[in-house]
């Protein structure tokens, strides 16, 4: 594939790869064996690997009437530019029947990249940190588990500190990890 925009190119060449941050979300279907499959898949992809993931929180919907949401996030070091990433993760999307329809309606797996190091990428078809994550708690609770003092580089905070500015009367834990 060829990713003409690329950056975080830099970054392709260190062995170890580059650290992300992926949340995943679901409210339609058997969100709990979508999740749990879409785990597996995400690890079983060459040049990504997990290592690690948050507990599962039941989230209040945000936007339009719908049902609850499980929410978790993981991180995994790749080697795959952010383009590339965000290709691979519709794909995925696409396999556990996610179909757009309306914005932030109800869908069987939502797969946003959060943070790509520390990279800032601002193009039409992908932002990077994710614009939203900052206020949202569905997204901050579980990444503060696993990265507490990852820096998210637009505001300069760390997660830890952002999640201390958010209402998160509406996310429960479900599953510890
Ligand atoms: N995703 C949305 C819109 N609203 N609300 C919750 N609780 N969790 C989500 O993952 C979510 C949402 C659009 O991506
Ligand atoms: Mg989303
Ligand atoms: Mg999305």
């Amino acid at each position: 594939m060829n990713h003409p925009d690329d950056s975080g190119r830099e970054f392709l060449s260190s062995k170890e790869g580059v650290r992300i941050a992926v949340a995943l979300g679901s409210n339609l279907g058997d969100s709990w064996q979508i999740l749990t499959d879409v785990i597996a898949k995400l690890s079983a992809v060459p040049n990504m690997q997990l290592t690690a993931t948050s507990s599962w929180y039941k989230t209040k919907a945000v936007g339009p009437p719908q049902p609850d949401y499980i929410n978790g996030c993981i991180i995994m070091q790749v080697n795959i530019s952010p383009q590339g990433l965000l290709e691979t993760l519709l794909a995925i999307e696409q396999q556990f029947g996610r179909v757009r329809q309306e914005r932030w309606g109800p869908r069987s797996l939502d797969l946003d990249l959060l943070l790509y190091d520390q990279v800032i990428l601002d193009t039409p078809n992908l932002q990077i940190p994710h614009p939203r994550m900052r206020e949202r708690a569905f997204v901050l609770v579980p990444l503060a588990e696993i990265a507490p003092d990852w820096i998210e580089p637009v505001s300069g905070y760390t997660i830890k500190q952002l999640v201390k500015d958010v209402d998160c009367s509406d996310v429960h834990l479900l599953k510890s990890n």
